[in-house]
């Protein structure tokens, strides 16, 4: 790349190059680009074609930018609100300072009163404030209870721990050549003769640490795609086999086909001979999902099973990307363990073009881990649902989800009285199941702050204090795909200007910290920060890796042969028998069932057969839009106009039977609640399926109570019940629950 990340021009106008994150939403892709401002403001977004992974490619949040930024609606100075106006649109501007005073002297408050465990810090999903919300508990404000609102904690964070605990490895992300600076053209890579997209849409998605149209470059080298997905997306339309199964239903598939792979002798015998533990268990368990009983479950033909299966193990490389729907699904951590048993026994673990793994430790994330030890033992023991769910506490350092709700509500094991919303607006229907029940029990809260760009739903519910945040065209900060789990590469985000008097997350973090623990935020700067966490793992400080633009740390295959996966240096897994673990000790430690197995959703045709008499279509939702990041951009006019309206997705043939036609408001409904969207008929999602749209408010309606800008309105979280989740604490269902639906005549 590049050396000069900023270019002056003549008319007094500069271009900043940078990696993109957040906000607004993104998670850490690190897309390049050129920012192009002009008298303070940012005028132009352009992709950045030197960047080795996106090459100049960008989707439309990032190219609307300057909207976001310039928004005549953006918060861009703190404020305050007495608690009794809660709800009401009576905010006052007020100065950092002030601001610091008051959070610092609630803060001492209620530690001294109520002990800091009483503060709880709700944080969402993969932006560039996950690097940071964890440490904005821990180092800065001290409390234990850091809070990922989401039941069943069911996204991303339930794959890690599988991985955790089955592989002992970092994120495993398929192979697309993002370590090479030469990228596909590099002689270690070999392209994927199968990509198994398993309820994961990239492009529309670009999650963590992979940019979907990667895939559209693997597809031109000749790749060819197996999708399982319930709907037809642009992927599985160029799908070489679409495995449109019935929602929730994955587990059974995986089980069929490692079924048919072990069945018919296609498996790696060395792989599994020299890595493996627990196969002769596993083959035994798979023979009770023979291909026929598989198509019973998941609606698809066996014949296509057996054939799919075939394809997956016999083609040299399959790699198979896992999604959402792994996590949002109880039956989630029996999915992922069957997914990484088919990598694992077709030999596609850490080979060219196959599955990637990181390392035991985070890349950068040494202070990350530290900041635990920065609270006391004693502290540490009072995390909500730790001891209750060991399976998530062990690897997340987060409360249970669903166990933070059961404390606002009760007060059990003791009461919680201030919460910091860091980058979760979770009433919306985003980072919550049941949110009409976190609405009321947030209200217990006596003090909040809330950090974000716009007023959201959850703000003018529940914040005393409002801080402005910078977009990631305006602060500084570095990127790095998984938050350093298995780093593709680490990326620049260079502050191109200002507006108003936003701070970033991690300025936050700092100046609050240097307030309350001064000892443990020793850095002069943000700067100074950065350059001492980069220094002793890429041997550059942050004006280095300014200049670079992208740092790639390169890549080594089979690392599990050479001692690369373990803390001890031994060959094997980091895992508690060193190798890949069909059968897990863990799992069974903890009171599971040690081999995957299938089950039904909690509500389905088949679970609850009579209540499908009422309810009798299967609802999957959230599957993602590109024009917004979950409650994000609703605000943004050229990306609204393309995508005004939430949408639910019905069969023509079903949909006429409704009597619904295409732009109908429909009501979707069950004995949850209830929630209103518009219809899009789609032929290729099956008669007894539908899909909704999630994260949806309206900024354009009343702020106030009780609207909260239309927020209860269009929001099917409102059908997803809490505590519905998996045996070791994970996975909720939100892809898989059963409802009616009928035309709203209102
Ligand atoms: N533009 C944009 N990008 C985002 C986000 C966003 O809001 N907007 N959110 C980010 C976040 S937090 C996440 S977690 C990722 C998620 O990104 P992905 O992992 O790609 O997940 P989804 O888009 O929810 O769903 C992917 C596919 O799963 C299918 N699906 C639905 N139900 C099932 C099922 O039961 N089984 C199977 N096999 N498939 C099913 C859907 O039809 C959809 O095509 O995206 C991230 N990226
Ligand atoms: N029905 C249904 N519900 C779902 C899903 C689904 O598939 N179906 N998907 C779920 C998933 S996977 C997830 S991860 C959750 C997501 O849920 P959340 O991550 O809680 O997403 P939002 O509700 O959009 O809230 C995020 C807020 O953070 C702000 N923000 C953006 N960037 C930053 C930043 O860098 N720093 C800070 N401090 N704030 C920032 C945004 O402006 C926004 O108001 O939603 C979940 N909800
Ligand atoms: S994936 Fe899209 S929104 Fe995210 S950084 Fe890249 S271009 Fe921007
Ligand atoms: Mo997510």
């Amino acid at each position: 790349m590049k050396k000069e990340w900023k270019q002056q021009h003549e008319d007094g106008s500069y271009t900043v190059r940078t990696c993109g994150w957040s906000p607004p939403g993104d998670h850490p892709v690190g897309c390049g680009m050129k920012l192009h401002v002009k008298d303070g403001k940012l005028v132009k977004v352009e992709g950045d074609p030197e960047h080795p992974i996106s090459q100049g490619r960008l989707c439309v949040r990032c190219l609307s930018l300057p909207e976001f930024v310039h928004h005549p609606d953006r918060i861009i100075y703190p404020m305050k609100r007495a608690p009794a106006d809660r709800g009401q649109d009576k905010w006052e501007k007020i100065t950092w300072d002030e601001a610091w005073d008051i959070i610092v002297e609630k803060v001492n408050g209620f530690k001294q009163n109520h002990g800091a465990e009483s503060i709880v810090v709700f944080g969402g999903t993969g932006r560039e404030a996950c690097l940071y919300y964890y440490p904005l508990g821990f180092s800065s404000l001290q409390t234990p209870n850091v809070c990922y609102p989401l039941s069943g904690w069911s996204c991303y964070g339930p794959r890690c721990a599988i991985t955790d605990y089955i592989l002992g490895a970092g994120y495993p992300e398929i192979d697309f050549a993002g370590h090479y600076p030469d990228r596909y053209d590099n002689p270690a890579y070999k392209v994927p003769e199968y990509l198994v997209l398993w309820g994961k849409m990239p492009l529309w998605s670009n999650p963590d640490g992979f940019y979907g149209h990667s895939i559209v470059d693997m597809m031109k080298r000749g790749t060819k795609i197996i999708s399982i997905d319930p709907r037809l997306n642009w992927l599985s339309a160029r799908a070489e086999y679409w495995m449109q199964l019935r929602p929730g239903t994955d587990t059974a598939l995986a089980l069929g086909f490692l079924n048919v792979i072990i069945n018919e002798d296609l498996y790696d015998h060395k792989f599994v001979e020299d890595w493996c533990y627990g196969f002769e268990q596993l083959k035994e368990r798979v023979q009770q999902y023979p291909p026929a009983k598989v198509a019973e479950i998941s609606g698809i033909p066996a014949a296509k099973i057996i054939e799919c299966a075939r394809a997956m193990a016999t083609a040299k490389p399959t790699a198979i990307q896992w999604g959402l729907a792994v996590d949002e699904n109880p039956n989630g951590v029996q999915l992922g363990h069957a997914i990484l048993s088919l990598s694992a026994i077709t030999g596609n673990l850490d080979v060219p073009g196959g599955i990637t793994l990181g390392p035991p430790a985070a890349l950068l994330g040494k202070w990350r881990v530290e900041t635990r030890s920065q609270i006391s033992e004693e502290l540490w023991d009072k995390r909500i649902g730790a001891k209750e769910w060991p399976a998530l506490s062990t690897a997340l350092a987060t409360t249970h989800p669903d166990e933070t709700l059961d404390t606002l509500e009760t007060g059990k094991p003791y009461r919680l009285r201030m919460g910091w919303f860091n980058s979760s607006n979770f009433i919306t229907p985003t980072n919550s199941a049941a949110p009409q029940r976190w609405y009321e029990a947030l209200k217990t809260l006596e003090f909040n702050v809330v950090q974000d760009c716009f007023m959201t739903p959850t703000a003018m519910a529940f914040a005393d204090v409002f801080l402005p945040l910078p977009t990631f065209a305006e602060h500084d900060g570095v990127v790095l795909t998984h938050f350093g789990r298995n780093a593709i590469f680490v990326g620049a985000m260079n502050k191109a200007f200002s507006v108003g008097e936003c701070k970033s997350d991690i300025e936050v973090c700092m100046e609050l910290g240097k307030r309350l623990n001064p000892e443990n935020w020793p850095w002069a700067s943000v700067e100074e920060f950065f350059s001492d966490q980069l220094k002793p793992e890429l041997g550059i400080d942050f004006n280095g890796l300014r200049e670079a633009g992208v740092f790639q740390p390169g890549y080594t295959y089979r690392k599990h042969e050479q001692g690369l996966l373990r803390y001890d240096g031994e060959p094997g897994f980091n895992t508690v028998t060193g190798k890949v673990e069909l059968c897990s000790t863990l799992f069974e430690e903890w009171g599971e069932d040690p081999l995957p197995y299938y089950k039904e959703p909690p509500y389905s045709p088949v679970s609850t057969p009579e209540l499908a008499k009422e309810y009798p279509l299967v609802l999957t939702t959230g599957a993602r839009k590109v024009t917004s990041f979950h409650s994000e951009h609703r605000q943004i006019k050229s990306l609204r106009d393309i995508d005004p309206d939430p949408i639910m997705e019905i069969n023509p043939q079903t949909a006429a039977s409704l009597g619904i036609k295409e732009g109908d408001w429909v009501y979707i409904e069950n004995q949850f609640g209830k929630c209103k969207e518009k219809a899009h008929l789609m032929p290729a999602i099956k008669p007894d399926v539908v899909h909704a749209t999630h994260g949806w408010w309206f900024p354009e309606e009343e702020a106030e109570e009780p609207s909260l800008y239309g927020v209860w309105k269009s929001n099917i979280n409102t059908l997803i019940p809490h505590k519905h989740i998996g045996k070791l604490g994970f996975g909720a269902p939100f892809k898989s629950i059963l409802c009616k639906v009928y035309k709203a005549e209102d």
